[in-house]
């Protein structure tokens, strides 16, 4: 081996600056970066301004128009058209370039931010600021409108789809399910860079069950006269603007027609027999059944026919599930399969995750069980020693079976246990499918799909003991608070008099020879 041992006494000498943080336990891939490589690389990130727009602003020539974009139809607030206009798409582009964007908040090494919204969007603000004209206020007026309760409008009519004589409606009970739900998970073990993920880390509640009300896709194809030669899949265009990569673009992802064929793909104007609130699509969304969210496209305006899956980069660049290894630096869209169903899955809703839980010796646990692709739940089972000993959910205590969505459950588990334990959930699917022990079985690159089985630490106190109820009923005789858990306590668990009295009914702790 070559000497170079020089390079090191000179190294040892400068003891790093953050060397005791690295002392104290507190996480190195925060602060530095130890290059093993030959290849030079660069850590300093050129600074940019932060807040407003147009400080980051670079320059503008004289034959750039002042508005490139204007509402597309009147009352349709935010909806502009891209795909028609490759010269508006391209104005945009070089409009865009002038601009520079600060980087992606950094939270998967630090804890999320404690605001409402968790992330506020800051670039996606500046985006639509800096291509302006119509787009200039949309995010604050689409706050304001899901602070309102996500409304319906009052002025727009309702789609003529829905017109009773042309197409018989329909009402399903649908479960969406994003794919990125409980990624936070993934993202707490192995923080690594999804597609999708810098503006959306789930827990356990990025999916909802409706009875969705509207026509099968394939009667409205029929009525328009079939598909067109070579078509086989559907492509389905959201009103809003998009941005990836610079480009300004509508949300577009495709569905295959096999899977229109079969009437499980909804055009939907009623949830829950309202008309739909603007949040989740008004005036008319997709629903598609047992697939991932991203494929139930809101605000639709445009279906097409077309020969392959979507080239449009919701389709082909994101929601894509990554082979273990296939890591952020080497992976290519072509390497991750196009997620359109969703393996069974399920979760603990409650206790919460580092909870303290007071009980009985049973522990009363809710949650929800899901299977895509029309699969339904079978049979839910919760261990509360990590995995070990699993007890099924009495089937009275699952909600109805539907072919399309989730069951809600709730139960108690016997839990013997003083202190830290993890209560783990698992379900069966109809298929018999059943869920990876661990987070490191179903983790992938772009963090989608954490379909391992959901895993909640507790703090168990058991109230069924003895001395826990007695401990318990002294913090409430002292007026002391129990919480947090973490706090010494200040009183002793047993009286002198007591000790001495045990003291002289056990053996002696030493022995004699
Ligand atoms: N037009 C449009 N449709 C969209 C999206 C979007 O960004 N734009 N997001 C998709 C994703 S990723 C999900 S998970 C669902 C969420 O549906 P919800 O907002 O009704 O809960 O909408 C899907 N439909
Ligand atoms: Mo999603």
């Amino acid at each position: 081996m070559q000497s170079n041992s020089h390079f090191h006494e000179h190294k040892l000498r400068q003891q790093p600056a953050d060397e005791w943080k690295l002392e104290q336990g507190l996480e190195p891939a925060r602060l530095m970066l130890r290059n093993q490589s030959n290849v030079k690389i660069n850590t300093e990130s050129p600074e940019i301004a932060k807040s407003n727009s147009s400080e980051l602003r670079a320059g503008k020539s004289d034959d750039e128009p002042e508005i490139i974009v204007e509402e597309e139809r009147k009352g349709w607030k935010g909806y502009v058209e891209w795909e028609d206009y490759p010269e508006k798409k391209s104005n945009a582009r070089q409009r865009f370039a002038q601009f520079k964007f600060p980087p992606p908040p950094e939270f998967q090494l630090e804890p999320l931010p404690e605001t409402n919204p968790v992330l506020e969007g800051i670039r996606w603000k500046m985006w639509h600021r800096a291509i302006g004209g119509a787009l200039a206020n949309v995010p604050e007026e689409s706050w304001k409108t899901v602070l309102k309760g996500g409304e319906t409008s009052r002025n727009a009519s309702p789609p003529r789809i829905s017109n009773e004589d042309l197409f018989p409606r329909s009402s399903t009970l649908i479960t969406i399910q994003c794919s990125g739900t409980r990624r936070i998970e993934q993202i707490v073990e192995y923080p690594g860079e999804g597609d999708e993920m810098i503006n959306a880390p789930w827990a356990e509640g990025a999916i909802g069950t409706a009875k969705w009300t509207g026509v099968s896709l394939k009667k409205v194809i029929k009525y328009c006269g079939g598909l067109k030669e070579g078509g086989k899949h559907l492509e389905l265009y959201g009103a809003e603007t998009y941005f990836k990569g610079g480009e300004c673009m509508n949300y577009v992802v495709s569905v295959p027609w096999s899977k229109v064929k079969a009437n499980e793909v909804l055009l939907a104007w009623e949830m829950n027999e309202k008309p739909l609130p603007k949040i989740h699509g008004f005036p008319l969304r997709v629903v598609v059944m047992g697939y991932i969210g991203a494929r139930s496209v809101k605000w639709l305006y445009r279906v097409k026919a077309i020969e392959t899956p979507s080239r449009a980069p919701v389709q082909s660049r994101e929601y894509l599930y990554f082979q273990q290894q296939a890591g952020k630096h080497n992976q290519l869209p072509t390497m991750g399969i196009q997620i359109q169903e969703m393996p069974v899955s399920s979760a603990i809703m409650t206790p919460w995750n580092k909870e303290v839980v007071v009980h009985n010796g049973q522990i009363e646990v809710s949650g929800w069980a899901y299977s895509g692709g029309g699969r339904w739940p079978e049979r839910v089972e919760i261990s509360a020693d990590g995995g070990y000993v699993w007890y099924p959910i009495p089937l009275e205590n699952l909600s109805a079976k539907h072919k399309f969505a989730w069951r809600t459950w709730s139960g108690s588990v016997p839990c013997d246990h003083e202190g830290w334990t993890e209560l783990v959930v698992r379900c069966w699917d109809n298929s018999l499918n059943t869920q990876p022990m661990a987070v490191r079985h179903s983790w992938n690159w772009g963090l989608h799909v954490t379909s391992s089985c959901h895993r909640v630490k507790i703090y168990s106190v058991n109230a069924s003991k003895y001395a826990t109820r007695r401990r318990l009923e002294q913090f409430e005789e002292r007026g002391e608070s129990f919480m947090p858990i973490t706090r010494p306590t200040e009183f002793l668990p047993m009286t002198m008099e007591n000790y001495e009295k045990s003291w002289l009914a056990m053996e002696p702790r030493d022995v004699d020879d």
